[in-house]
């Protein structure tokens, strides 16, 4: 018999897919996050998504390398890394059914972030992954997907490029709430003469003309001016890529973090946690002065 709706969602199940290039800081961020939303009383769990993962700081409540290895696979089956990782997102949607959602339910927990593998084309170019996370939505989870790059992709122009086509690309193909994370903020300062401008100018996305000025200024990319022009144009047109800055040995930084993806996955307005009308108020109107936001998201990494 089918579950009355309401049923499904009051107790309301929220996930953090927490997706990104190869070392752009994932399984730091789960480690990290996992503390730090414990502290805050969420009963949150760690599902390790990555079959390849050998160096997780953290237990996971469900790990993926307990039904399959990226390393098995390679022996057994003979394949390269890659086409291994594409198997083993297989073999997991196989699984939904039977391993991975009856192991969601017994957990104690009602808050998942799931550390997902690197490598891009599980998400743009294959469709295990996302069919899983339908899988999860029709199951009552409120997703948002975190998307961790590397902020030293700011330093050239373009780097910052890709990454911006990359963030897109990656936004579309998820069709889910989003937030870009300029990832390792506190190394920015390391590379703080290399940017040309200001940090806003990289985290708000809002006039690429000076980006392509300077792209043009690089003899081997003037070639491409035209695509370059292009892309930026798409971007812009698009208007949906912007970024937020982590540092995450910081706790400000987690929690300023926090209030997007609490905004994005609609946390904020369902979980039942104590909150005042105008905490909510602000935090559906993004009601913050500039100075506010340039005190503690831009100052604290230049
Ligand atoms: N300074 C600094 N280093 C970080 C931060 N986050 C992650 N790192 C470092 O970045 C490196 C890669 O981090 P991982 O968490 O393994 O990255 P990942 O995205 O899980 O990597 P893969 O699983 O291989 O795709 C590690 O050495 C981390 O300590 C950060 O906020 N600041
Ligand atoms: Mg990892």
């Amino acid at each position: 018999m089918l579950e009355p709706a309401h049923i499904k969602y009051a107790n309301p199940l929220y996930g953090q897919l927490i997706v990104g290039p190869p070392g752009s800081g994932k399984t730091t961020y789960c480690h990290h996050a996992f503390k730090f939303y414990k502290e805050l009383g969420r009963r949150i769990g760690i599902v390790n998504l990555d079959p390849a993962n050998e160096n997780m700081e953290y237990k996971a409540e469900i790990d993926i390398m307990e039904l399959i290895t990226v390393q098995d696979v390679m022996d057994s089956m003979h394949l390269g890394p890659n086409g291994a990782l594409m198997y083993c997102a297989e073999f997991l949607e196989e699984h939904t059914e039977d391993w991975l959602l009856p192991l969601l339910n017994k957990a104690k927990c009602n808050y998942f972030l799931f550390d997902c593998p690197g490598q891009i084309e599980l998400y743009t170019h294959h469709a295990s992954m996302s069919h899983i996370f339908e899988r999860l939505q029709r199951d009552g989870y409120h997703l948002v997907t975190v998307n961790l790059i590397d902020s030293h992709y700011c330093s050239e122009p373009s780097k910052f490029v890709s990454t911006l086509l990359m963030a897109l690309n990656m936004m579309l193909r998820m069709g889910l709430p989003h937030v870009n994370v300029l990832s390792k903020a506190d190394l920015l300062k390391r590379h703080e003469h290399k940017l040309k401008f200001s940090l806003d100018f990289y985290t708000d996305v809002l006039d690429l003309n000076y980006l392509l000025e300077a792209l043009d200024d690089s003899p081997s990319l003037r070639k491409y001016k035209k695509l370059n022009a292009a892309i930026c144009s798409m971007v812009e047109d698009y208007s949906l890529v912007s970024f937020q800055l982590l540092n995450v040995r910081s706790t400000e930084s987690l929690l300023r973090l926090r209030n997007h993806i609490d905004k994005a996955n609609g946390y904020i307005y369902k979980a039942g946690e104590e909150q005042s009308v105008n905490t909510l108020l602000a935090c559906a109107v993004n009601a913050e002065t500039e100075v506010t936001r340039q005190n503690k998201d831009i100052e604290p990494y230049m």
